[in-house]
């Protein structure tokens, strides 16, 4: 179905939750009866453009020329309306309004899920959050069973899309698969919170074939190669695809803990990007270069010995199931004084 018409045919409902930092609004709606999740975020100012000047398949250092605020719609090149609300001694302050241009410079990126199910609505809708450690008893007997039971409900058609069924073929940037050794092989390819054009922003996603990791919980010491490798690769594959206007030093490359999805993959955000929501924050995401590190001491069991400290909101369903009450046993031995009732006396 064409994304237009769904898009058309959204009937809005009532706000899901909206941020003036990250410039993102979460809409939920009906399309067809069936509800729908639709999030926009204003796209940022592009201004870098890596040209090769002097293109020769022979020459290995080909230079390259940075392009800044040069072309019509970079910067703030397109003004095209201008309004002054005041000016003060030297200063001046207003508002504008920019042309816009699909290619160049789109206003916003537009994301949505449909049929949305219960769990999508949850985890976009405003909630408090709360700081949990989930100790590998906590997981077992919790956490486990709750991976295990969404991996059989199907929630990761998308990723199998991806790796077996030509899903945003067009989009990947790089895919590494030998028919012989499917458990080294990935994808790389574009996540679905960049809007593909400014790399400021940019946000890459690698998926793994191997289906042996639900989480970094499933990664063993003798993994540590394999992910060890896996960073060299991405570090010298990505600038390549984007012309060197990144460079490897400029990749955060991370894993979530929770993640949304339990089939291990890896993010790749340009480090400039103060990330979406709380998804580069401490307590979601743990470096690939951490994780390496860290299994080089965590013993044969690795990562199943470790407690993890991570942010869960009350509507992550993990919460009702047993990690509200593995938070308030963990204060009380943690010695914290109970919280006294605090009444909001505001009318
Ligand atoms: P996560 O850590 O499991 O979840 O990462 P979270 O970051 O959403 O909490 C999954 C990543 O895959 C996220 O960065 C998503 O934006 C991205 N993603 C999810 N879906 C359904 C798709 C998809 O269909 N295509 C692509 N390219 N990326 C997706």
């Amino acid at each position: 179905v064409a994304f237009r018409s769904l898009v058309d045919k959204f009937r809005f409902e009532r706000v899901l939750n909206s941020n003036p930092q990250t410039k993102t609004i979460s809409l939920l709606g009906l399309i067809d009866n069936a509800p729908a999740i639709l999030t926009a975020e204003k796209t940022h100012f592009t201004f870098d453009e890596n040209k090769v000047e002097s293109p020769s398949a022979s020459n290995e250092s080909d230079s390259r020329t940075l392009h800044r605020c040069e072309n019509e719609y970079t910067c703030i090149n397109a003004l095209q309306e201008l309004r002054q609300l005041t000016s003060n001694d030297i200063y001046y302050w207003g508002l504008a309004v920019l042309k816009q241009n699909m290619d160049h410079n789109p206003t916003t990126r537009l994301n949505l899920i449909w049929p949305a199910t219960t769990v999508h609505i949850r985890k976009f809708e405003q909630q408090q959050l709360h700081l949990v450690r989930e100790t590998p008893e906590t997981y077992e007997r919790i956490v486990k069973p709750y991976i295990d039971e969404m991996y059989q409900l199907g929630r990761l058609k998308w990723v199998h899309n991806i790796l077996y069924h030509g899903a945003e073929a067009d989009r990947v940037v790089y895919r590494d698969f030998l028919d012989d050794n499917k458990r080294d092989g990935f994808v790389i390819l574009p996540d679905m919170k960049w809007d593909g054009v400014n790399l400021d922003a940019l946000y890459l996603v690698a998926i793994f074939y191997r289906d042996d990791l639900k989480s970094i919980r499933d990664l063993r010491p003798e993994d540590r190669n394999w992910l060890k490798s896996l960073n060299t690769k991405i570090k010298t594959i990505v600038p390549g695809c984007y012309n060197y206007t990144i460079r490897a030093d400029e990749l955060r490359i991370f894993v979530h803990y929770q993640p949304s999805y339990y089939h291990f993959h890896i993010h790749i955000v340009n480090v400039k990007h103060p990330g979406l929501n709380d998804g580069i924050a401490a307590g979601k995401a743990i470096l690939l270069d951490d994780l390496i590190e860290n299994l080089k001491y965590l013993g044969p069991r690795g990562y199943m010995n470790r407690t993890l400290t991570y942010v869960i909101g009350d509507n992550h369903d993990l919460w009702e199931r047993g990690l509200r009450e593995v938070v308030s046993k963990q204060l009380e031995e943690d010695g914290i004084p109970k919280t006294p009732k605090v009444v909001n006396d505001f009318a």
